[in-house]
């Protein structure tokens, strides 16, 4: 499966087998700041926690289709086991057909927390009835032609989309603030004693991450130029910190494609659900890109949070040890890896692998 994707990744982005080549060269950065002591739990001394007998407003949300099964069970099990056992956080699913029992079954037995399975309304999932459906096929054959992962994919389409837009609408979500996204198949490497909801919470956070990589720019050539324009007719939506740094080392002219890896994501739904945020993804679907191009839910979110948010409310967690395939991340140092008692390698964490966008973030904030 590695291999495959991969060798997908190779012929369809001619600079991944060129960078990836480069890895290690970058070692030496300052790490990134870790969260407080005062998160952990148990707590080392009475009341040295500030997450004991609190609990944030959120949960897990899992979009699957029935034939996920066996990866939803392993992601599950995981952070069960590395987190949740501890803290009893509740998990969404989602699907855009109904679950059956036998899902509902595997996947309930794992964790004791409160498990809700819904169904996605079908104008949150398929394809508008605007989209010109002659240019989308043509436009679907030509990228699948040129061997762009997932070119010719309507319904990874409709995913994207979904993610991008719907997930946070969905009336079993109403009832949360905080997100964490998990898909099926991902591996949590460290054990994870503190929480990283009422660290976001306190802190006034609104984007966690893990993995920042660059897009594919075929299947976003002309989105920049729409936030360029969207951000022309909202100034007033733009944070005044923002993280434009991140994306462009021109001043925004340019994107530099860096986004982060949003199959893992913590996240405020608040600010998905909020003005900017709300605008700025109409605007985007009313170009159509979603279908026309094949824009990902990443760097939809990704642009977004470093516009509308100022910098200091975007975290990379570094003490999340995560693993979507073909990539992870480890903890860079060693306390942590030690402390979480880590399965990954941290010689092997894509962070400074070429393809990875560390470097500018790092760069970024030190600036
Ligand atoms: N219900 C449903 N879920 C989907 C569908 N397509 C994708 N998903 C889910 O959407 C998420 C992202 O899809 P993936 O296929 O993992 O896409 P990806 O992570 O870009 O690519 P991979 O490298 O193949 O994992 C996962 O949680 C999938 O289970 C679909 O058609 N229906
Ligand atoms: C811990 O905090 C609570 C609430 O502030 C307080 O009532 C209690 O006495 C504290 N316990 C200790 C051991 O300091
Ligand atoms: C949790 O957050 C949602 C969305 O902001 C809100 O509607 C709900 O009232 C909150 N619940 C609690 C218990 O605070
Ligand atoms: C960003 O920071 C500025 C001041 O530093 C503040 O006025 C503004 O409200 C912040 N924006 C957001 C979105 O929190
Ligand atoms: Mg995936």
């Amino acid at each position: 499966m590695l291999v495959i994707f991969h060798s997908i990744l190779r012929f369809s982005h001619e600079g991944y087998g060129r960078t990836t080549s480069l890895s290690k060269i970058f070692k030496g950065k300052e790490p990134a700041p870790l969260v407080p002591e005062a998160y952990y739990f148990p707590p080392s001394e009475p009341n040295a926690t500030l997450a004991v007998d609190r609990r944030a407003n959120a949960t897990f949300i899992i979009l699957a289709r029935n034939t996920d099964i066996n990866g939803v069970v392993r992601s599950v099990r995981d952070i069960e086991d590395r987190f949740n056992s501890a803290r009893g956080y509740p998990y969404v699913f989602l699907n855009d057909e109904p679950f059956t029992d036998e899902f509902k079954e595997r996947v309930s037995v794992l964790s004791g927390s409160l498990m809700e399975f819904g169904e996605i309304p079908r104008d949150h999932w398929y394809q508008p009835d605007w989209i010109d459906e002659d240019k989308a096929t043509k436009l679907r054959q030509k990228m699948e032609e040129e061997n762009i992962i997932y070119g010719g994919s309507k319904s990874y389409r409709n995913m994207c989309r979904f993610n991008s837009g719907f997930f946070y609408k969905h009336p079993l979500m109403q009832k949360y603030r905080w997100y964490w996204r998990i898909e099926p198949e991902v591996h949590f490497h460290c054990d994870l004693h503190f929480d990283p909801f009422l660290f976001m919470e306190d802190n006034n956070k609104v984007y966690g991450w893990t993995i920042t990589m660059y897009e594919f720019e075929k299947t976003i050539p002309s989105l920049w130029g729409h936030v360029r324009d969207f951000m022309r007719m909202h100034p007033e939506y733009v944070a005044e910190e923002n993280a434009m740094g991140f994306l462009s080392h021109d001043g925004g002219n340019k994107y530099n494609l860096c986004h982060f890896w949003s199959n893992f994501e913590i996240a405020d739904m608040n600010f998905w659900r909020g003005p900017a945020y709300t605008a700025f993804f109409e605007y985007l679907d009313s170009r159509g890109g979603f279908y026309y191009e094949r824009w990902g839910d990443a760097p939809v979110h990704s642009i977004a949070a470093a516009i509308f948010a100022n910098k200091s409310q975007l975290h990379f967690f570094d003490e999340i040890g995560y693993e979507h395939n073909p990539y992870t991340h480890c903890p860079q140092r060693k306390e942590t890896w030690q402390r979480g008692r880590c399965s990954c390698d941290m010689s092997r964490s894509f962070d400074y692998d070429g393809y990875s966008c560390m470097r500018q973030w790092d760069d970024f904030m030190k600036s």
